[in-house]
């Protein structure tokens, strides 16, 4: 599992930096299993992936692993996403972007092939858990869960994006309490159960 704490209270005004309190709190692999993130862990050095394909046909995945996982989930899309000012046009509004809190209507599926970045997700008490994800970690975030991701001071990820079905990306802003996806996902990871 990548490496993950708690970030301090309140704004974050440097989205790209580590972020850690003082002193550092881990977060641990069955708290965020709790949330209802899963991670695999790849081999991404061993195999090639086109650098801007897309939509990049999940059948050519040469790795018997990826193979595996994308048919017992039914991964039937994906594509491949470079973060980085020269690659993606708009750069930092889009980085800016995808910093903002929101949720999607299914998950969340993130397969990164190098660089790095983070993935924040609201823990049980809302606080911010920051998740420092590189080069072969495979995670999915539930329907529902409230996050944002950014690049780390590196400005550099390279993702595989996978999907169930047609690939829809909209993110919901926070707040959005009454949505369906919410509201499943307050029930089946937040209340006592
Ligand atoms: C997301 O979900 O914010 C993205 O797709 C960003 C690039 S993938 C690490
Ligand atoms: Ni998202």
């Amino acid at each position: 599992w990548p490496e993950a704490w708690l970030m301090p209270d309140g704004e974050c005004s440097d989205q790209k930096g580590l972020n850690q309190r003082e002193p550092n709190v881990a977060v641990t692999v069955e708290e965020l299993k709790d949330l209802g993130i899963c991670y695999w862990k790849l081999d991404a050095t061993a195999y090639e992936y086109p650098a801007l394909a897309v939509p990049w046909n999940p059948s050519d995945a040469v790795d018997p692993k990826l193979s595996q996982l994308r048919d017992e989930r039914g991964y039937s899309y994906a594509d491949i996403i470079t973060v980085h000012p020269d690659t993606l046009p708009e750069y930092d509004t889009k980085v800016k972007a995808f910093f903002e809190e929101h949720i999607h209507d299914a998950e969340e599926i993130r397969y990164i092939l190098g660089g790095s970045g983070f993935f924040d997700v609201r823990n049980k008490s809302d606080q911010w858990v920051r998740i420092h994800v590189k080069a072969g970690d495979l995670m999915t975030l539930p329907e529902g869960i409230y996050h944002r991701f950014t690049v780390d001071e590196n400005d550099r990820i390279h993702a595989m994006r996978l999907f169930i079905g047609q690939p829809v990306w909209t993110p919901f802003n926070r707040p959005c309490e009454e949505h369906e996806s919410r509201v499943k996902y307050i029930r089946e990871y937040l209340e006592e159960k």
